[in-house]
């Protein structure tokens, strides 16, 4: 799968599988029960940007992903994580194997009814406004304690032969949860970030929780996204940061689109053709939803994942830097998601080891001007890399 992922994570029946769904219009079953979702479910979306392939007059070939009007479309995996109830860490409900998705995720979406009409047990109740923060806290908790039971798994073992070892204290823990992908950088920056003690064999419960934390912190944000905005008349008391939106809505509005029976450029749907009354009446109603200013567009809520928490740029490779091609002449191949601050050798590395491991310049295609492997590279630029064969 391809680009950045991003895991919707939250209790059942607040709306999961109908966000995943207008993200990929995808066929993830939708049901007013919980546990609908039994499988993990894992799609595509796009990440909108304008593609450099205008500025030369002619069309692009993406590998991934597709281009229309001028405008690139990044691929983006989501996932679709069901059953996440209280307990769920210690195996209650659908146990925790389903919180395996969390390794995989890049950013999570902490999805919760804003409407507050969801109990914790999934069921519809009438008035919960007062579960919404207890209902972020045992989600955060249940992904929080997974996560630390999964470092502190064979710890006594770990610890023993760790602190005897005379290795550094980085080096041993990197080899403990190597299967998270967590960079060295990073896992240097979570014990710094906290005070842990210095033999691990001293680690205690709150010592995991603190790490687990900091890692979610460090390594994967979380983000709050209030689901069910159509059913209130004014945004609920909690969270503040967190991006309210209509799941319902948002399905809605992508099915339309794909019939053809609106357009859905700006942050309202505009009718397409002859419409009949009803439908022009649902329009009414979504669009009435979709202009209130504490309600944010979907699409948006990717977008701010994508740029604003994940801090990822699109950087284009090519093999030719005139024409801007690969090898087979298929103009603007690849756009890569990439993090701020990635160097030209680390586009090089994500290009193939190969190219990396014999690195020798890069040239800015924009420019002309040639770039060394650790000048970090700017959104949208267009980057060839010459490289030992
Ligand atoms: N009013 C309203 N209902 C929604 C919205 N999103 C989902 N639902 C309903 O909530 C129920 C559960 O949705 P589902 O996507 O299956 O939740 P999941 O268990 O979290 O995957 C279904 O009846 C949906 O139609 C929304 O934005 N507004
Ligand atoms: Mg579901």
């Amino acid at each position: 799968m391809s680009g950045p992922k991003i895991g919707l994570i939250g209790k059942p029946n607040v709306g999961k599988s109908t966000l995943f769904s207008a993200l990929t219009e995808g066929s993830a079953e939708i049901g007013n029960y919980p546990f609908t979702t039994i499988k993990p479910n894992v799609g595509v979306t796009y990440f909108p940007v304008d593609c450099p392939h205008v500025s030369l007059g002619t069309q692009c070939n993406p590998r991934e992903g597709y281009c229309k009007s001028g405008r690139r479309f990044v691929p983006i995996t989501v996932i679709d994580v069901p059953g996440l109830i209280e307990g769920a860490s210690q195996g209650k409900g659908m146990g925790n194997e389903f919180l395996e998705n969390i390794r995989d995720s890049d950013a999570i979406l902490l999805v919760f009814d804003a409407s507050g009409r969801t109990a914790m047990d999934g069921s519809v109740t009438e008035d919960a406004a007062d579960i919404l923060d207890s209902e972020i806290a045992m989600v955060r908790n249940e992904m929080e304690t997974w996560f630390a039971s999964k470092i502190s798994s064979g710890w006594d073992k770990f610890a023993r032969k760790a602190d005897s070892s005379g290795h550094p204290p980085l080096q041993s823990i990197m080899e403990k949860i190597s299967s998270f992908g967590v960079s060295q950088g990073k896992v240097q920056a979570i014990l710094s970030s906290g005070s842990f003690p210095a033999k691990f064999i001293l680690w205690k419960e709150t010592d995991f929780i603190e790490f687990s934390r900091k890692m979610f912190e460090i390594t994967k944000p979380v983000i709050l996204l209030g689901n069910k905005a159509d059913l209130l008349e004014k945004p609920p008391r909690t969270s503040p940061e967190s991006y309210l939106v209509s799941g319902d809505f948002e399905l809605a509005a992508s099915r339309a689109v794909k019939n053809g029976l609106v357009k859905d450029a700006g942050n309202v749907l505009e009718p397409a053709g002859q419409l009949r009354e009803a439908q022009l009446a649902a329009i009414e109603k979504i669009n009435a939803v979709f202009s209130r200013d504490w309600v944010k567009r979907l699409r948006n809520v990717i977008s701010d994942t994508v740029k604003k928490h994940l801090k990822l740029m699109v950087v284009y490779p090519v093999y030719d830097d005139k024409k801007w091609t690969d090898k087979e002449g298929n103009i603007l191949p690849d756009a890569f998601l990439m993090p701020e601050g990635t160097t030209a050798e680390d586009l090089a590395f994500k290009v193939h080891t190969d190219i990396g491991r014999g690195f020798i310049k890069a040239i800015n295609c924009r420019t002309g001007m040639v770039v060394g492997r650790d000048h970090p590279l700017a959104d949208g630029d267009i980057i060839r890399i010459v490289a030992k064969a």
